[in-house]
């Protein structure tokens, strides 16, 4: 058929280094079994291009298609048409929104937009979404009427690499909830609901070299509505926070966003007792060797955020022991180790840091100064104390740093949530997702690994979702059910989660006394490598494992496996022992999530330079391919993706129509008959109950027949009017 189709189509896309695709028209008929084509190129230059004949470059979509605010509504899905769209729009339209499918595709623009205000939010309200133009308030605005439709919970999940626009995404939806069901009477829930971000983004953001407010955790948001669908308060569950940003940062990176508030602040006599200075003298806020960050003023942000406490009810004496935690924590990391001989290590009892500490924690300083240079082994037998090296007592040192903060972490947290409880039931709710996306770096180890599950089961449920939707919508339409043939990435998560995968693997080695990362790498290997397809061992290296992500290949460094995941399942105990449940359970969003009717935002960052409107067609691409926009493409080409009513086939084809067939009175049956007689292949079109549902490509092909009619009525008409004359 392709190559039936190439003589009435001449325009191609052919892969291009820069651009990633380049439009270019054929210029000679491609005959089967030709290993060239000869192609003009935009600016002109000609071009033979080699091609094979299995896989012939992707067509252009017509023209009437481009810019569509959504991309299944193109005849040819495929990357270089998505691309191209996307590209159009953002570039040359700068509107950063655009739907694919369910999907709300959003970019960067990096440019404040003037699309925000509570007028905008007002327009979207009680709006179908198909008749606004694409925007984060049109999925809110979804969301929220299927929740009162329906009575039933919804989630916005938005995902998209770092510095995409995540938050800033998440944010909005709140903000939209919060101002369509604003009441007069309550106790301003709605601005307490969202003072959660800013004291959340503090304590949990920071610095990198990607974003300058990059969140280090995950975040799940239930805003609860009552029957009259208005906010009656909130809950937030956290995931997988970077405890490592405490005591290490890599260079131009900061740690969490309070810390340099907070030292900003030192010199308020309220601050005194805590001893603080700026944020140069403190190990672990100078590590990345840039202690500010451009445009942001730590100090009225430090203003900011004790605002933001009093406003959630957090006064005073909280935040002092809040404060008294974090000061604590820079202490401890100032408190000097110093080696004696090779085995031992000791802190002087002269140590001005150490006692800082203690005092504001309320600690012994003797028996902190022994217990951070010598630990406890206990055996069967007997209990031995043994000294530890330098290199040993640092790390027990920033193993406690760690332990501070993410148990400070977590109770700030557990405050925000009472502090969001209000007298009233929850008659429904409305979660939003805001999770660090799909991550590859140069040296990737147990945070990237976790965080690319996580996004697998994310992605597992989205595929599951999108299957469950056509499935219903086709049943609605009376059409047989054809199978499609959906990518499923279980084999993946199997090799992950299944009994004697690579995570029961991992648990088992750390319950062994003599555990070690190379020993699990091993089972790994021997497990593993030729045996499932997608796990392989890199050709040079011995320390490292490649597992085939949904998104992209990744190569994960064994080293700190072992520990790393032994704190997550230590934590786990100790949850299980205070609560006795696990809320922070990945399975456990899961089941949430796929209890309530989902909405996807997909966010792009457009350049890695934080350029305004900046469009980079690689960067994009690589991200489209990672977050399943072309997945979903995917899916929707090999279905029907084109879906028309019978009048709007009827409209636009009439033209096409014979008078014959016109004089049928069924408009539906003439629709079916022009059809028939049209695309001879029946597989291409299906005839549901108000909608026709056309394969790919087969929109494109009417398109090119209406016009080449049109084109001969026009001549048509020039000769008549000619004749006259
Ligand atoms: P992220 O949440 O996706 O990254 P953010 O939401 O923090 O990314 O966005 C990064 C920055 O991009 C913001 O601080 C803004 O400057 C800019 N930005 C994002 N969306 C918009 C928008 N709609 N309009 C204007 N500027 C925007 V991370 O948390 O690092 O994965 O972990
Ligand atoms: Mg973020």
């Amino acid at each position: 058929a392709l190559v039936g189709q190439r003589y009435l189509y001449n325009r191609v896309w052919i892969p291009d280094n820069e651009e990633v695709w380049q439009s270019a028209e054929i210029t000679k008929n491609y005959k089967a079994g030709d290993r060239f084509l000869l192609v003009q190129l935009e600016d002109g230059t000609e071009l033979s291009y080699p091609v094979d004949p299995a896989a012939l470059p992707p067509l252009r979509n017509p023209d009437i298609l481009v810019g569509e605010n959504d991309l299944t509504a193109l005849s040819y899905l495929h990357e270089p048409a998505v691309l191209h769209n996307l590209k159009i729009r953002f570039v040359e339209s700068k509107l950063i929104y655009t739907y694919s499918g369910i999907i709300l595709v959003a970019i960067n623009p990096y440019k404040q937009l003037p699309i925000y205000g509570d007028a905008i939010i007002h327009a979207y309200s009680g709006q179908n979404m198909g008749d606004m133009d694409p925007h984060i308030f049109a999925v809110a605005e979804e969301a929220y009427k299927q929740m009162a439709r329906n009575n039933k919970n919804q989630s916005i999940i938005v995902s998209g690499e770092s510095g995409a626009g995540k938050t800033v995404s998440a944010r909005y939806t709140m903000r939209y909830f919060a101002t369509v069901s604003k009441s007069s009477s309550k106790a301003h829930v709605e601005d307490k609901v969202l003072a959660s971000n800013p004291i959340t983004e503090a304590v949990g953001n920071a610095k990198t070299t990607r974003n300058d407010n990059s969140s280090r955790f995950g975040k799940y948001t239930e805003i609860s509505f009552d029957r009259s669908y208005q906010i009656i308060g909130a809950n937030m569950r956290t995931y997988l926070l970077e405890k490592s940003r405490v005591v290490f940062q890599s260079e131009n990176e900061r740690n969490y966003h309070i810390f340099y508030q907070l030292c900003a602040s030192a010199m308020q006599p309220e601050y005194a007792h805590l001893k603080l200075g700026s944020a140069e003298e403190f190990n672990y806020t100078r590590m990345g060797g840039s202690t500010v960050i451009e445009g942001v003023d730590d100090r009225a942000n430090m203003v900011e955020t004790q605002k933001t406490f009093a406003l959630l009810g957090l006064k005073g004496d909280f935040q002092m022991d809040v404060f008294k935690m974090l000061a604590a924590i820079l202490h401890l990391g100032n408190v000097e180790i110093a080696a004696v001989g090779d085995e031992r290590s000791s802190i002087s009892s002269e140590d001005k840091h150490l006692s800082i500490f203690c005092e504001l924690l309320d600690l012994n300083c003797d028996k902190m100064a022994r217990w951070l240079c010598h630990r406890k082994i206990v055996t069967t037998s007997e209990t031995v104390i043994k000294p530890m090296t330098r290199a040993q007592a640092a790390n027990a040192r920033d193993a406690l740093a760690k332990k501070i903060y993410s148990h400070l972490f977590d109770f700030i947290v557990e405050r925000i949530n009472q502090a969001l409880q209000f007298p009233g039931k929850q008659h429904t709710f409305i979660g939003v997702l805001d999770i660090y996306g799909f991550e590859t770096f140069d040296v990737n180890s147990f945070e990237q690994f976790c965080i690319n599950y996580a996004n697998e089961k994310l992605q597992q449920q989205f595929n599951l979702h999108v299957f469950k939707l056509e499935q219903e919508e086709y049943m609605k339409e009376d059409i047989p059910w054809t199978l499609i043939d959906f990518y499923d990435n279980q084999p993946v998560i199997d090799l992950i989660e299944a009994k004697m995968g690579i995570l029961e693997l991992l648990d088992e080695e750390c319950l062994l006394p003599h555990g070690k990362d190379e020993n699990w790498l091993q089972k790994l290997y021997n497990n593993f490598v030729n045996k499932n397809a997608l796990f392989e061992k890199p050709r040079m290296s011995n320390t490292s494992f490649i597992i085939q992500h949904f998104a992209d290949k990744v190569e994960y460094k064994c080293e700190g496996f072992l520990e790393k995941n032994r704190d997550t399942v230590h934590e786990v105990l100790v949850e299980i022992l205070k609560e006795s449940k696990f809320r922070n359970s990945l399975s456990l969003l899961m089941v949430t999530l796929n209890a309530t009717t989902p909405h996807y935002v997909r966010c792009i960052k457009p350049n890695d330079e934080k350029l305004p409107f900046e469009f980079d067609s690689k960067r994009v691409a690589q991200q489209l391919r990672a977050c399943g926009v072309l997945e979903t493409i995917r899916i929707s080409a090999q279905s029907y993706p084109s879906r028309w009513t019978y009048i709007e086939f009827f409209s636009r084809y009439s033209i096409l129509m014979t008078q014959q067939e016109l004089s049928l009175n069924d408009k539906k049956q003439i629709c079916k008959t022009v059809l028939q007689r049209l695309i001879q292949d029946h597989n291409q079109y299906q005839f549901g109950r108000t909608k026709i549902f056309f394969r790919a490509g087969q929109v494109a092909y009417l398109e090119k027949l209406r016009s080449d009619r049109l084109r001969q009525a026009c001549i048509l008409i020039q000769k008549r009017v000619r004749g006259w004359l």
